[in-house]
C-alpha cells in the first residue's frame, strides 16, 4: 500500500527549536525562572500559548490578560528576528537528500507543524513548494497531543491515517501521531520519545526501503 508522509517541521526539516528555546528563556528570565533544556524539551511541539502558560507556572508568577498578549508578540518578534536570517543552510542534517528521495519515489508530503510561522520558515530554507498539504497553528483547534494536525494533514492529502508515516521530534507529536494511528518516526533518541515506533538521529538516516 503506497504511504504518505507527514512532517513536522521545528526540530525535524530545521533547528528552528533552539530560537524558541533562546527567546523563551529570555522571557522567562523577565520573571526570574531560568528555563532548562530539560524544559525545553517539555515545550517542544508545544503552542505558543500553552508555552507561554507553561513558563508562568514554572515562574509561579501570574499576569494579566494583556500583559500575557503583550508577552506572546514580544517573544514573537525575538523568534522572527532570528527567522529573518535564516536560509537553506539552516535544513538539518539529512533533510535535502531526504526530499531528493521522496520526489524520486513520488511520496506524497504534508506539513503537520504546531507552528503559526511555518508557511515562512518553509519558504526561508526553500521548501515551500514541496508539500502537497500544510496544516499548522492556524488551521487546527486542538494542538499536538491531539491528532487533529495530523488527521487534518491525512485528509488533505487523501490518505487513511494507517498509510501515513509521521516524522517528529517532540513528545507531544509523537502521542499525536500515535492517537491518530499512524507510524510515527522519532527524530532523536528513543528514551526522551518512548511512543516513537523507532526514531533516527535525522531524516537523512531514514531507510526508504521500508516503504
Ligand atoms: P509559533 P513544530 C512548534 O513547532 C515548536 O516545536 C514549539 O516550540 C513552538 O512553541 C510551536 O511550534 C509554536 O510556534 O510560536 O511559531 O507559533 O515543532 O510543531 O513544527
Ligand atoms: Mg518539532
Amino acid at each position: 500500500m503506497k504511504k504518505a508522509f507527514i512532517l513536522d517541521l521545528d526540530g525535524v526539516i530545521c533547528d528552528t527549536a533552539v530560537f524558541h528555546y533562546e527567546a523563551w528563556k529570555r522571557l522567562a528570565q523577565e520573571y526570574h525562572y531560568q528555563l532548562t533544556e530539560s524544559d525545553n524539551e517539555e515545550l517542544k511541539g508545544v503552542s505558543r500559548v500553552d508555552s507561554l502558560k507553561f513558563i508562568l507556572s514554572r515562574a509561579n508568577h501570574s499576569i494579566s490578560e494583556e500583559q500575557f498578549q503583550l508577552d506572546l508578540e514580544r517573544k514573537n518578534e525575538w523568534y522572527l528576528e532570528k527567522v529573518a536570517e535564516m536560509n537553506d543552510s539552516y535544513l538539518l542534517e539529512g533533510v535535502k537528500t531526504f526530499f531528493q528521495q521522496c520526489k524520486l519515489l513520488n511520496i506524497p508530503l504534508g506539513l503537520g507543524s504546531a507552528s503559526k510561522n511555518a508557511r515562512l520558515v518553509l519558504e526561508k530554507v526553500g521548501l515551500l513548494n514541496e508539500f502537497q498539504a500544510i496544516v499548522d497553528a492556524s488551521t487546527v483547534i486542538q494542538g499536538k497531543p491531539h491528532p487533529e494536525t495530523f488527521l487534518k494533514a491525512a485528509e488533505l492529502l487523501g490518505f487513511e491515517p494507517e498509510n501515513c508515516i509521521v516524522f517528529e521530534d517532540s513528545s507531544s507529536g509523537i502521542t499525536a501521531a500515535k492517537a491518530a494511528n499512524m507510524f510515527a518516526v522519532g527524530i532523536g533518541n528513543q528514551h526522551d520519545l518512548p511512543l516513537a515506533d523507532y526514531c533516527i538521529p535525522n531524516l537523512g538516516k531514514f531507510d526508504f526501503t521500508q516503504v
